[in-house]
């Protein structure tokens, strides 16, 4: 995120500025054209009024598409799940020419669409960018932005076509946020949503509270040391297959065979990000068929003994999916970006139906030798499993053994990991 202020988006200001100035002109005209009178003197705003500016945001996403990579479906291998998404530019791109963003991105697209971690109380300018796209160049479908769950005020910004205004291909669109209530939202692209949202424009969004815990009015029951978001989705391979063999599917036939957590599948999902080269063996230049470039969001959850995670978890695939964690409690302290006040509870399965958000606490147990796990890059661990409860969505398309939407939590001796300073980074 960029939170620099560029020349021309002050002069953005100043346009907001003179505009609001304008409407202030013309209603003085008006009053003293209506009253036939001298003009009306202007009233000061109460002091208690709304600010007009906030603390400013700038981000830009581009959308188009491309390949991702599934156990059996490697993209390395000329066998990848054709797809599309938003990345995220460079904070030295926000202002960038589209046909510059155009020759770089155009045809790299990302899945999960990046997680858009916002604090509480800013002015949020998202621009998104539609870059066309490299596999389908018959098709000229446009995209929108859809925080799905926030309360927005304007429907010109809430991304619905239908009520407001889609991006076609290469143009650009200015969407408006004030982060008003924290809590774990999502976004996806809602043009042609069931299709576009399947083939990947998804991704999970939060509003942070101002007290550095989850919630601002929760009485301090809400803090954690350490956050990640977990976006559930499954995949249904034969529309991906078909859109980029240009051949029509029949959305009622819907039948996943692939569930995964950020994109991922296990084992991918169990994955640090030190370790991709060798998993993989990419060598990250721009482009490279890795799962840190095409799934760069993690899924592997990491805590030292005693430390409590936040578990932002999401689901935008089309199933209800409920998550076992087999170890320590699960405390939910929040539904749908709501803060559940007394009404929090402690459980082993949080049930996520579609479209649903969950805030999930899990505070890890001491470490032991004695408790099985396992050895990695930051340490020795214990290992806890979190996973899907229906067994049927723990396998990888045809392939045999253990796949689909299971990772780990793994525990750390106290004082193992340092701070974490983004979501969902690995140690
Ligand atoms: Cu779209």
């Amino acid at each position: 995120m960029n939170q620099k202020q560029p020349p021309h988006q002050l002069s953005r200001r100043g346009f907001l500025r003179l505009g609001g100035q304008a409407l202030l002109l013309s209603m003085i005209a008006g009053g003293g054209l209506m009253s036939g009178g001298p003009p009306q003197r202007v009233i000061a705003a109460p002091a208690a009024a709304p600010a007009l500016q906030l603390p400013q945001i700038n981000v830009r996403l581009v959308a188009t598409d491309g390949f991702v990579s599934l156990p059996g479906r490697r993209r390395g291998a000329d066998n990848g799940v054709y797809a599309f998404g938003f990345r995220p530019v460079l904070p030295s791109e926000t202002f960038a020419t589209l046909e510059a963003l155009v020759s770089k991105y155009k045809g790299f697209t990302q899945w999960p669409s990046p997680i858009l971690a916002v604090p509480k109380n800013i002015d949020l300018y998202l621009t998104m960018s539609n870059l066309g796209f490299v596999g389908r160049p018959d098709l000229d479908d446009a995209h929108t932005i859809h925080w799905h769950g926030f309360r927005n005020p304007n429907a010109v910004f809430d991304g619905v076509p239908e009520v407001s205004v889609s991006v076609p291909p290469s143009r650009n669109f200015p969407y408006f946020y004030r982060t008003r209530a924290e809590g774990t939202y999502m976004y996806h692209c809602h043009f042609e949503d069931v299709e576009h949202v399947q083939m990947g424009m998804d991704g999970v969004v939060y509003i942070q509270a101002l007290n550095g815990r989850t919630y601002d009015s929760d009485s301090g029951v809400t803090a954690f040391h350490r956050e990640f978001t977990l976006l559930l989705n499954e995949v249904w391979t034969t529309p991906h297959d078909n859109l980029i063999g240009v051949q029509e599917t029949n959305w009622s036939d819907y039948k996943a065979n692939y569930w995964v957590i950020n994109g991922r599948s296990y084992p991918d999902t169990v994955v640090r990000d030190q370790d991709l080269a060798a998993y993989e063996g990419g060598d990250f230049s721009y482009g490279d068929p890795d799962l840190g470039f095409t799934q760069p969001v993690s899924s592997l959850i990491q805590l030292n003994a005693g430390e409590t995670g936040l578990l932002r978890f999401a689901n935008l695939g089309y199933e209800i999916h409920s998550m076992q964690l087999l170890g320590p409690r699960m405390t939910v302290v929040g539904h749908d970006a709501t803060f559940l006040g007394p009404n929090i509870y402690q459980t082993s399965s949080v049930y996520i139906g579609p479209g649903e958000a969950r805030d999930v606490l899990v505070t890890a147990p001491a470490y032991s030798a004695s408790i099985p796990g396992g050895v990695d890059g930051a340490g020795s661990y214990n290992v806890y499993w979190l996973h899907n409860r229906n067994a049927h969505r723990l396998v990888n398309g045809n392939l045999p053994g253990l796949g689909g939407m299971v990772t780990q939590i793994r525990v750390y001796p106290p004082g193992t990991l340092p701070p974490q300073v983004a979501p969902n980074s690995t140690f």
